[in-house]
């Protein structure tokens, strides 16, 4: 009876470690994809949500150097948004942040590739809130 639990405790903890290694795998395989660091860079863009409240970023395209990017993201609108770098093997997804709000996005080492930045808030992509990001 006790060898049965014992083994039993083993396979459970078994199961828990495989888990825990498959999570880890996952995570390590997204590459680029991940959280934004809160370091500032010395390169910095600028990028405004909403503008004159509609639902779009306020430039079609925007522009950076390969490397460490600091985007400064200011909501001077009603509404909540989101901020995404997406595309070229990345992944970067911001928190929701609230109305009248500046937050800063930092990416370490993008390299050069087109990009799309993104605002994942429930309808707003599709609402046309979708620009280029071209890192050269
Ligand atoms: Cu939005």
């Amino acid at each position: 009876m006790k060898r049965w639990r014992t083994g039993l405790i083993g396979s459970l903890l078994l199961v828990i470690v495989a888990v825990l290694a498959a999570c880890s795998a996952a995570t390590g395989a997204s590459g680029g994809a991940g959280d934004f660091s809160g370091d500032l860079a010395a390169q910095q863009i600028p990028v405004a949500a909403d503008p004159g409240g509609a639902l779009r970023w306020d430039r079609p395209s925007y522009e950076a150097t390969a490397g460490d990017i600091t985007f400064i993201v200011k909501n001077a609108s009603p509404v909540g948004h989101q901020f995404s770098i997406e595309g070229n093997g990345v992944g970067y997804k911001s928190p929701s942040f609230g109305a009248n709000t500046t937050n800063t996005y930092t990416v370490k080492g993008l390299p050069a590739g087109e990009y799309q930045i993104v605002c994942n808030y429930p309808g707003h992509k599709a609402a046309g809130m979708v620009s280029k990001l071209i890192v050269r």
